[in-house]
């Protein structure tokens, strides 16, 4: 007799393992980074390439990188539900910020097709090449070709070695000139959905092993610069100084003091590079980055320009010079009403609560909300620890998104068949594995 948990346990195993497996692609031995257009990150993709092709998926590399799978539903030709995340990683990051989105997607797209299901619309799982922005600053760079929403100028900005963007999209096998080619237009696709680890402490701490996203708070990350005047620390009394360390220091507790004095904001400068940094130097210019969240956009840009004028007065204090820049802004992106009440029965009908919850962390659903509704289903992480190699998922919890998701994607069949009129409906919720639907509110022991 055919049993569900069995199966989920089964398949919730292999995308562990596959995690595990993406985990050795990486640029920096003993840690995972693994930036946009290495060789890690090439590695990494061919692996899921072949994990898509097993599973049924018609893959593609698109202009700029991304790995896009695609199974055919009845009508090949209806507007296509995305599922994905992102192959990329931060520094020194973790296993499953990204490929854990990926990998449950191809979980349920090979079940899909092994049971030879086709879904009255197609399938596009798509491995994003660039979400972090670790290697170039900007974020979003896989997702925002596929929405269309690229700007040609990003391919101007350079990396840490002065490479340009154009010159790593080419050397990763891309075409910098033809990713307007990534595009899909909003026709060609009626949803998107992004399964991934919830990067905060609120699943465990009600014993849950998923969650529904509400919304993606907003986001702006800024540059900022000081400039002051190099010199020889033993012979340049402190008076004569200008030194543009002291100022970064006052600027930084500045920040916290906005994050900590206004609900809901974080705010972080998580680097700090000093020129020319030599011990026995005054600094010259010390860049900070900034980021600041919030899931609504009028207090967080009132932070921008508290922020922006505590860092002009602290260099007007101490005959400095400052230099602004923001290097990017997402307003906050709510999640889809009906996408997600769907995955909120989905998550009933697998037996948990369902805990509605806002995202601090950004994620491609915020570029591809520009053609497509979104919804996202976040996984239980230990201690909601993410960005960083304590970062752990249990495969129980991994079994419970896959079951939601497959839920989810037969639910939503239905729903399109009865709007096509079609009576695939009753077909499909034979595939939903109703078979056992279990008691209600399970909590992640029960799982
Ligand atoms: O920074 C973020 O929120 C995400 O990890 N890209
Ligand atoms: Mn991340
Ligand atoms: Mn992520």
């Amino acid at each position: 007799m055919f049993s569900k948990d069995a199966d989920l346990e089964s398949r919730a195993s292999a995308v562990f393992a596959r995690c595990e497996r993406l985990a050795l692609f990486t640029e920096e031995s003993g840690r995972i980074t693994r930036p946009y257009g290495s060789r890690a990150l090439l590695g990494a993709r061919d692996d899921v390439a072949d994990w898509m092709s097993a599973a049924g998926l018609t893959t593609r590399i698109d202009a700029i990188g991304n790995l896009r799978g695609r199974y055919d539903g009845s009508d090949p030709t209806a507007p296509a539900l995305l599922i994905g995340s992102h192959l990329d990683s931060v520094r020194n990051g973790g296993r499953y910020d990204g490929p854990l989105g990926i990998l449950v997607a191809i979980s349920v797209v090979e079940r899909l097709s092994g049971t030879g299901h086709r879904l009255p619309f197609p399938i596009e799982v798509i491995a994003f090449a660039e979400e972090e922005g670790l290697r170039f600053q900007a974020t979003y760079l896989g997702s925002r070709a596929v929405a269309g929403t690229f700007d040609a100028a990003l391919l101007d900005l350079t990396d840490g070695e002065r490479i340009t963007l154009r010159q790593a999209v080419r050397h990763f096998g891309g075409n910098p000139d033809d990713v307007s080619s990534c595009a899909l237009a909003g026709t060609q696709v009626f949803g998107y959905v992004e399964v991934h680890i919830e990067q905060g402490p609120r699943l465990e701490s009600r014993g849950l092993p998923v969650g529904v996203v509400t919304g993606i708070a907003g986001q702006t990350r800024a540059d900022v610069t000081f400039r002051g005047e190099t010199g020889h620390a033993g012979t340049v009394a402190m008076e004569l100084r200008r030194d543009p360390l002291p100022a970064a220091a006052e600027f930084v507790l500045a920040v916290e003091h906005v994050g900590r004095s206004t609900t809901d904001l974080v705010a972080t400068v998580g680097a700090v590079s000093v020129d020319p940094g030599a011990s026995n130097v005054i600094p010259g210019s010390v860049e900070l980055s900034l980021d600041l969240r919030h899931p609504d956009d009028v207090v967080r840009d009132r932070a921008v320009v508290e922020l922006h004028d505590r860092a002009r007065n602290i260099a007007v204090a101490r005959n400095l010079d400052v230099n602004w820049q923001i290097v990017q802004e997402n307003a906050a992106v709510p999640c889809d009403p009906e996408l997600t009440a769907l995955l909120a029965r989905a998550v009933a009908a697998a037996g948990y609560s369902v805990e509605m919850l806002p995202s601090g962390a950004g994620h491609d659903g915020v570029a591809i909300s520009a053609i497509a509704p979104i919804a996202m289903l976040f996984v239980c992480c230990a201690g909601g620890v993410s960005h960083s190699p304590a970062e752990s998922v249990d495969i129980c919890d991994i079994a419970a998104a896959v079951d939601v998701l497959d839920r989810f994607l037969g639910l939503l069949g239905e729903q399109v068949a009865h709007m096509h009129g079609e009576d695939q409906a009753r077909d499909l919720s034979g595939w939903v594995s109703t078979a056992s639907l279990p008691e209600m509110g399970k909590t992640r022991a029960e799982g």
